[in-house]
């Protein structure tokens, strides 16, 4: 792995909501280079943008058109080439995301394989005459009728997505192509994306209404396709993390272990029923904390990420975006950068950003969280009650625009964004925190350089203190000395841990240890 993979602080750019550079409510790439000063004063030395590529935005463009063009709302490939060029000149990296377990219905290749059953596309895709009751990800089947071609085809997503045929090895030669393509372009490496389902073999003996994506999770012929790839992708100096489905520590290390040759690092969904109804996310933390150290010990790299452009925003899922927002940010923060592995931080998370509730379905833009209230009806909940539950995890939440001022549409643009602002524009935003000493943002800035700089705290050994549930206290070894760190990530007084240690340690972040914990406390010490 390259080095810079180790010393990489990864700030996810969903472009849609970050910056809108021509006021027509939508955030476009010259938005991003506007803000490249910025992100570099944070101290972010690399860059992943969801996808821009041309797309009919079904799935907010993760059903791709074509994977060589971008989607002109969001500008030229001048206007990207530029980005890139002024990314390298800081020192930045840019890592793009690459959607291969399908593309749009509107992409040639699919065009194409829906005019005929034995042209050179036709195998493209999954087709089949009689098809078995799964279902997609974002609801009803996960097959899709199509008149010219007299068949159904297969969609673990959108039926506007449908998912591409690895078997087919003309397929898989033009993603390569397509994929050295931007690797000739200078791109710095790819986040993968929905990338363990390639495998379809299992199709055929799913239970009826089960969904597509379990039926394909992990399977061999997955890893195969996916080392193959990664392979030739590794040949450059690249960062490569894969968006994976693990239900389990093995599962998850036959993607990331070394002698695997598949991702440096992945991103781990976790589905909302798990993580956001989770009835104590404090023990739900620790069990993945306690994963994260197991992977380590196993001699694999790891990503640690507690936001993206699909799960609800940290403060308010883990944290307090009320009594203890500050403190709470702060404090989720702590844990998110002292880790082994790559930090991943999402667009906002850096001053604090919080939920959005809407009240009012109609507000909502995302087809997962609109299905899922669909569905809700459909099994008879009132339409008051459906819009709480779907509310609560909508990627809506992480998706409302960038908050840069207390301006009409706080800095993100002139015009009336695409997607609702969140009301507390006002006092949650870039500029109200940038010169102030105490701000989340200030805080974000002074945690990247400790980070920076420690090496213990990149690749230091880990171990974890036996705490009651509320108190997540870990230590980080390296050959510079030792980090302990303490989060008291509740919003409950708590008793303080015996840590030895810290008796003869320095407090380099945070509040002296005292007897009792305030709610979201949080400490960095080092010995
Ligand atoms: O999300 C992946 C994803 O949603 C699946 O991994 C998950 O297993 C599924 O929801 C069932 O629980 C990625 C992108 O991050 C997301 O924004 C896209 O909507 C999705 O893939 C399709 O491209
Ligand atoms: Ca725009």
């Amino acid at each position: 792995m390259n080095t810079w993979v180790k010393d990489a602080i990864v700030y996810q750019i969903y472009p849609r909501s970050f910056k809108d550079s021509n006021n027509d409510g939508i955030g476009d790439i010259n938005g991003i280079r506007s803000k490249l000063d910025y992100l570099q004063q944070l101290g972010i030395n690399t860059l992943w943008l969801s996808p821009i590529y041309d797309s009919p935005c079904d799935d907010n463009g993760y059903d791709i058109r074509d994977y060589q063009a971008i989607l002109s709302k969001f500008g030229t490939m001048q206007d990207f080439d530029l980005l890139l060029e002024e990314c390298h000149q800081r020192e930045m990296k840019l890592v793009m995301d690459l959607v291969i377990n399908h593309c749009s219905d509107e992409h040639e290749w699919f065009e194409k394989s829906k005019q005929s059953k034995t042209g050179p596309y036709a195998d493209y895709f999954y087709w089949s005459d009689e098809p078995n009751d799964l279902r997609s990800v974002f609801g009803g089947s996960a097959w899709e009728y199509c008149e010219s071609r007299q068949q159904f085809y297969l969609h673990t997503f959108s039926k506007k997505q449908p998912d591409l045929n690895w078997e087919c090895a003309d397929l898989v030669e033009k993603i390569e192509q397509m994929v050295d393509w931007w690797l000739d372009k200078g791109v710095d490496g790819f986040r993968v994306d929905a990338i363990s389902f390639l495998d379809k073999s299992g199709i055929e003996a799913a239970p009826n209404g089960s969904f597509a994506t379990e039926a394909c999770v992990n399977r061999p012929k997955g890893h195969q396709h996916l080392q193959h790839l990664m392979t030739k992708i590794h040949s450059r100096d690249v960062l490569s993390v894969g968006e994976i489905n693990a239900r389990d520590t093995e599962e998850l290390l036959d993607y990331i272990l070394p002698s695997r040759s598949e991702f440096q690092m992945a991103i781990v969904f976790t589905p909302p029923e798990v993580e956001v109804f989770h009835e104590n996310l404090n023990r739900y933390y620790k069990e993945q904390l306690k994963t994260r150290i197991e992977v380590q010990q196993q001699g694999a790299w790891n990503a640690n990420f507690l936001s993206n452009h699909d799960k609800p925003r940290q403060v308010s899922l883990y944290g307090d975006d009320n009594e203890f927002w500050s403190q709470s940010a702060k404090a989720l923060a702590v844990l998110n950068l002292t880790q082994h592995g790559t930090p991943y931080l999402y667009q906002g998370e850096e001053i604090g950003m919080t939920n959005c509730y809407y009240d009012d379905i109609s507000d909502y833009d995302d087809i997962d969280t609109l299905a899922k209230y669909r569905e809700q009806l459909a099994l008879g909940m009132s339409s008051n009650d459906a819009l709480a539950m779907v509310s609560k995890a909508s990627r809506d939440n992480s998706r409302t625009p960038m908050q840069w001022d207390d301006s009409l549409f706080a800095g993100f643009s002139d015009a009336k964004p695409w997607l609702k602002m969140n009301d507390n524009k006002s006092s949650i935003n870039v500029d109200s925190q940038q010169n102030d000493a105490d701000s989340v943002l200030q805080f974000y800035k002074q945690l990247i350089q400790l980070r920076l700089n420690s090496e213990a705290l990149k690749t230091g050994e880990t171990s974890l203190y036996d705490t009651e549930d509320a108190i997540i206290a870990y230590q980080r070894e390296g050959d510079c000395g030792t980090y302990s760190i303490v989060v008291n990530l509740s919003n409950e007084m708590v008793s303080a841990p015996h840590i030895p240690l810290l008796e003869s340690a320095e407090l380099v972040l945070g509040q002296e240890l005292s007897e009792h914990l305030p709610p979201y406390y949080f400490a960095v010490y080092k010995s």
